[in-house]
């Protein structure tokens, strides 16, 4: 059980305050956007508001659900459950200075602790259900992307590509986009986080998106090639193919996330175009579209079973254009599984229209 996984975690504690409603979540199921869960060494209890009270009856198993008639944290007082406890973790990055002072003004004869990550360090190794989420939202991006590739044709917009993207996401079952969608071609495209204009879609055309099933997120990039492509655009473009290809390759737990990093920047360097690929070979993703762990040349973690990431080298030429191409991988006991099964290939991404 997750809740006792974090308790091994944080065994000094008497108590844990969580306040990140995404961590809430994970932990007891509970979707509400108003929580605060207060975990013991035997109890786990959820404070909500009125609104929640039938849905959080239905998802939680794990917790007590506590309806407020005050706020989360007077009522956390007045419920008495913290009179004996001494010790109380709470997450330094999901507390506002004010809700800060709120505690410490109401548990005065407590030792209040700051933690961090202790959560978001559990939430980066994926359950086999978890994992089904992902695939699920990842196949239906596969499906958008495919019914999106045969719809395009010269007169449509970046604007109508998407429209037509986030339609296509909804009539698949997804609950939402996990990300605003990119749509961004010709000189757009050396934007790594480009938004979506008027302009007619033509040269390079990266469309980078993904959905939300059952909470779980997908992320996927492609990079399109409207025309035919000039000798610059092949080789930038498998330039960044082979990037990926290769760290992706190299992926088996026990790997540095740090070297995959390397693996990829190498590929790029060596074509010569290390300084147009400035961001993180990759990121976590799961409830969030970005989560632990970070695949870049910082990260401290090593490839483990359960873990699922992207893997999306770049190379972003400003006032020409850009590539990037990102697959989201699930690290597994025997090496890994690529998840997104949109083609990449050059001959598949060049499309005249
Ligand atoms: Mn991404």
């Amino acid at each position: 059980m997750r809740i006792s996984k974090l308790r091994e975690k944080t065994g000094e504690l008497d108590g844990f305050i969580i306040t990140n409603q995404i961590n809430i979540r994970w932990l007891t199921h509970y979707t509400g956007d108003n929580g605060l869960l207060f975990i013991t060494k035997d109890n786990a209890f959820i404070f909500t508001d009125f609104r929640y009270k039938e849905s959080s009856e239905r998802e939680v198993k794990n917790a007590e659900i506590i309806i407020i008639k005050e706020g989360l944290v007077e009522d956390l007082k007045s419920s008495n459950i913290m009179k004996n406890l001494k010790k109380i973790g709470f997450e330094s990055e999901a507390v506002t200075y004010r809700k800060f002072e709120k505690l410490r003004s109401l548990f005065n004869d407590k030792e209040l602790i700051p933690l961090r990550d202790e959560v978001e360090n559990l939430r980066m190794l994926k359950d086999e259900k978890e994992i089904r989420f992902i695939r699920e939202a990842q196949r239906i991006t596969d499906e958008v992307f495919r019914d999106i590739k045969k719809s395009l044709h010269k007169d449509m917009t970046e604007k109508d590509v998407r429209a037509n993207i986030e339609f296509l996401m909804h009539r698949k079952g997804a609950e939402k986009p996990s990300f605003e969608t990119i749509c961004a071609s010709g000189k757009n495209s050396s934007l790594p986080h480009a938004r979506p204009t008027n302009k007619k879609i033509k040269g390079f055309f990266t469309i980078d998106m993904g959905v939300f099933f059952n909470g779980y997120a997908s992320d996927m990039t492609r990079t399109l090639i409207i025309g035919e492509p000039t000798e610059k655009q092949r080789e930038i473009y498998n330039t960044v193919l082979e990037a990926q290809n290769k760290a992706i390759s190299a992926i088996k737990p026990g790997i540095k996330l740090k070297d995959l990093d390397k693996i990829a920047r190498d590929v790029i360097k060596s074509a010569g175009y290390a300084k147009y690929f400035g961001h993180a070979l990759g990121h976590g993703v799961g409830l969030e579209i970005h989560e632990k762990p970070k695949v870049s040349e910082k990260s401290t973690e090593v490839a483990t079973p359960g873990m699922v990431f992207t893997i999306e080298p770049g190379v972003y030429i400003p006032d020409f254009g850009g590539v990037r191409i990102e697959d989201l991988i699930v690290v597994k006991e025997n090496g890994k599984e690529d998840i997104t099964h949109s083609p990449k290939s050059l001959q598949e991404m060049a499309t005249p229209i």
